[in-house]
């Protein structure tokens, strides 16, 4: 009977004492198993300049050559290359190789997305404004935003042109890496910028960095 009081007294004293145990445990002045705070917060870092070919081989290079390969979206026919280049004097040179299209003429754009998933070629969101806010453009703007100007499809459906972008860049912020080029059922209305008004969308391709 004694040796049982003793034991229940045993229990129910090294019941705190693990108690107490567990709160030192997490308490300051236990161990620190967690990291502090730093006093200030850091800043948030700054943006690389340019994008570069290949950061592993350890001398980064700028992008000066791109290039999108277009598909048709749904129950459309238009396909082909389009090649960019950084200019030396600035702006970006664009040829255009195109097959598949309705004879005529034809808006292409940069879109804001590199995104060509949906078969309507929508997911690739507005036109991308070289100068500007894609998404908010100024509500006064006069250009058609993204233009890379008209295709003009012969009786086979063949077009090519080159054209020039004072604005574009390959490099930096509003680099054309990543983006999107979209061809349209229409041609431009200067009428309705920022848009033009194009119609539907023949093809998508995402801009990928080329040698
Ligand atoms: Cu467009």
């Amino acid at each position: 009977m004694k040796i049982s009081l003793c034991l229940a007294a045993a229990v129910m004293l090294a019941a705190p004492g693990c108690s107490k145990k567990k709160t030192d445990e997490s308490s300051p002045a236990a161990p620190k198993t967690v990291e502090t705070p730093t006093a200030t917060p850091a800043a948030p870092a700054a943006r690389a300049p340019l994008p570069y070919v290949d950061p592993g081989a350890g001398t980064p290079e700028s992008v000066t050559r791109a290039v999108a390969v277009l598909a048709p979206t749904q129950g459309r026919e238009a396909h082909g290359t389009i090649q960019f280049a950084q200019a030396p004097g600035g702006g970006v040179d664009v040829t255009a190789e195109i097959e598949g299209l309705p004879p005529g003429v034809h808006a292409y754009h940069i879109h804001v997305l590199g995104d060509c998933s949906s078969a309507d070629g929508k997911s690739a969101g507005t036109h991308f404004n070289f100068d500007g806010s894609s998404m908010k453009p100024a509500t006064d703007i006069k250009r058609i935003t993204g233009n890379l100007g008209e295709l003009d499809a012969d009786k086979e459906g063949k077009a090519e042109a080159k054209t020039h972008l004072d604005k574009a860049s390959l490099q930096g912020p509003y680099s054309l890496i990543g983006r999107s080029v979209i061809i349209h059922e229409k041609g431009n209305d200067p009428a309705q910028p920022p848009i033009g008004a194009a119609g539907g969308r023949l093809a998508c391709g995402v801009i990928g960095i080329a040698q």
